[in-house]
């Protein structure tokens, strides 16, 4: 067959974020442009001639396009073999899974996570390398820095394949396989988690579950775990066939988005149990009947849990949190006597800790949780761990996050997102505070003092890489915390993440709502840092 070598220029914005590069789809349909991406990959990577590439995603509109895409150039370039999810699809944690289990070269995730799909929404690219994890820092700059001196690609002149048949193919010199995307993951859930026990506890008829796929990617893996598996009803199982445009939602597991799960879990003869998935897989949502975890918490939780679990019965190696994660996790590494590490936000840096065992559980406020078993979060990993948990603790979810509290204090938290503001004014408020910060210490502010504020830079303890400006920190000498960071993920304007914190020992204060809890941190982080002038809204447009 015949490889094209076709001429193209550089396009200026090709530059990955938190997780990949993520663009309107309308920027993907550009002329060349997914190609040159795809290729700037490519070239900044070595010795991958023969080897083995896994490529799927979360079934949004464009994936199929881009599979045939990557696979017609992945053959060009000379790879050897590519694993493919039927229909193009695969979870985040599946590719992870698939690199790590068939030991590929690497993979590319086609997602935008759950930002919403269709012709008019949001497209993604990520490549993940030999480990299973997110490209680190080091690598997506280069495919950056390639990605702006490219002058051509090379594809193949072939038809599309199909990709709804299991089996091999051959493209040119390289092999095809379409893989069912579900089986091997599946085969990784039951070794880390009590699936007998867990299959118990939803036959009992004293449990009921919700699980929300929310028409995204995860359906066809909660199909095959909960009701194939485990033996839930198919009434417990809410959103489960993938959509191209996601049913017209935003499948981002939070109190916000997926109000519908929340409105059953806090309504009428709740069930005991909602969680829910976003657009690629690796998010969770925990909810139990009229309760919802903060992720913050969810991560300490399981991390003071996890002996009881068949795949974490050995106890942890650490914990690794990003910084804007509530500190609820570090109290309970504290007492295992085991390691906590704070990193930047992106799972991408948790990578060398897990590849080092340094840390065994990782979690992000974001909705993120995951472990050693792979390299990205895992939102139904995740699900299954609170399912196990609760299945041996025979508690509600209520009780188990009560109690909890009262043997480590609770760290009250929430997020505050001003999505879609202006970038000039996050910008300018954002370099501000970067000027103007470190002037706050010992200012008080009713009843906060200002023990520090800083921009937090990270030193990777594996290879030594610094990443710099990564978040204002605010500290409060009692330990509250506020932090102030911008979005690396969204596609218009900019986003300004506000993160509020406190700590509170007492077990007679611990059942408050949050937002009342933290009520005078939100008055004081507008008077630091002057969100409202800022971004010139009165509100934040989500709040978790
Ligand atoms: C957000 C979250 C971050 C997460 C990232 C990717 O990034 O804050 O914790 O790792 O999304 O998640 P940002 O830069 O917008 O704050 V996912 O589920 O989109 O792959
Ligand atoms: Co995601």
């Amino acid at each position: 067959m015949k490889i094209n070598e076709v001429e193209t220029h550089a396009f200026n914005d090709q530059r990955p974020g938190t997780s990949g590069l993520r663009k309107k789809v309308t920027v993907f349909q550009q002329q060349n442009y997914l190609e040159n991406f795809v290729q700037s990959i490519f070239d900044s990577l070595d010795d991958y001639r023969g080897k083995t590439l896994v490529v799927g995603g979360d079934g949004r509109y464009y994936n199929r396009h881009a599979v045939q895409v990557i696979l017609r150039m992945a053959a060009a370039n000379g790879f050897g073999r590519v694993i493919v999810g039927r229909g193009g699809l695969l979870s985040t944690p599946a590719v992870s899974c698939l690199i790590r289990k068939f030991q590929a070269f690497g993979g590319i995730v086609l997602s935008a996570s759950h930002n919403p799909a269709g012709p008019d929404g949001d497209f993604g690219i990520k490549y993940n390398t030999a480990n299973g994890g997110p490209a680190p820092e080091k690598i997506t700059e280069a495919i950056y820095s390639k990605s702006q001196q490219i002058q051509r690609y090379l594809t193949l002149a072939c038809d599309d394949l199909d990709l709804d048949a299991d089996g091999e193919q051959q493209l040119g010199d390289m092999k095809v396989e379409i893989i069912d995307p579900v089986a091997d993951y599946t085969e990784l859930m039951q070794n880390l988690f009590d699936f007998d026990r867990i299959r118990a506890l939803l036959a009992s008829g004293l449990f009921n579950m919700r699980f929300d796929a929310m028409h995204a990617v995860t359906g066809p893996y909660a199909r095959e775990i909960f009701e194939n598996r485990l033996g839930a009803a198919p009434n417990e199982l809410l959103n489960v066939d993938p959509k191209e445009d996601f049913g017209g939602g935003h499948p981002d597991p939070n109190l916000v988005y997926a109000k519908d799960l929340v409105d059953i879990l806090f309504g009428a003869q709740a069930p005991d149990f909602g969680a829910a998935s976003d657009g690629d897989g690796d998010r969770n949502m925990i909810l139990g009947r009229r309760c919802f975890v903060t992720p913050s918490d969810s991560l300490a939780v399981l991390a003071a849990n996890a002996h009881l679990t068949p795949g974490y019965r050995q106890g942890l190696a650490g914990i690794a949190r990003s910084m804007p994660t509530s500190q609820a996790a570090d109290r309970v590494a504290e007492r295992l006597g085991i390691e906590l590490y704070e990193t930047p936000t992106g799972w991408k840096f948790f990578g060398n800790l897990l590849d080092a065992g340094k840390a065994t559980l990782c979690g992000e406020e974001s909705f993120g949780t995951g472990s050693d078993h792979l390299r990205e979060k895992d939102g139904l990993w995740a699900v299954l761990f609170w399912l196990n948990l609760l299945a041996v603790r025979k508690e509600s979810v209520q009780t188990m996050l009560d109690a909890h509290w009262r043997s480590y204090g609770r760290n009250y938290y929430s997020r505050h997102d001003y999505e879609g503001v202006s970038a000039d004014g996050a910008g300018q408020l954002i370099d501000t505070l970067r000027n103007d910060g470190p002037a706050l210490q010992g200012k008080r502010y009713g009843d906060y003092e200002v023990a520090f504020c800083d921009d937090f830079a990270y030193t990777d303890p594996v290879d030594g890489s610094v990443s710099e400006k990564q978040g204002i920190r605010i500290g409060f000498t009692d330990g509250s915390r506020m932090v102030f960071r911008l979005s690396g993920t969204g596609t218009e304007g900019a986003t300004l993440r506000l993160y509020l914190e406190r700590y509170e020992p007492d077990p007679e204060h611990q059942s408050l709502d949050a937002q009342d809890a933290l009520a005078d941190l939100i008055r004081i982080a507008d008077e630091i840092a002057r969100i409202r002038h800022h971004t010139q809204r009165d509100a934040p447009t989500v709040i978790t």
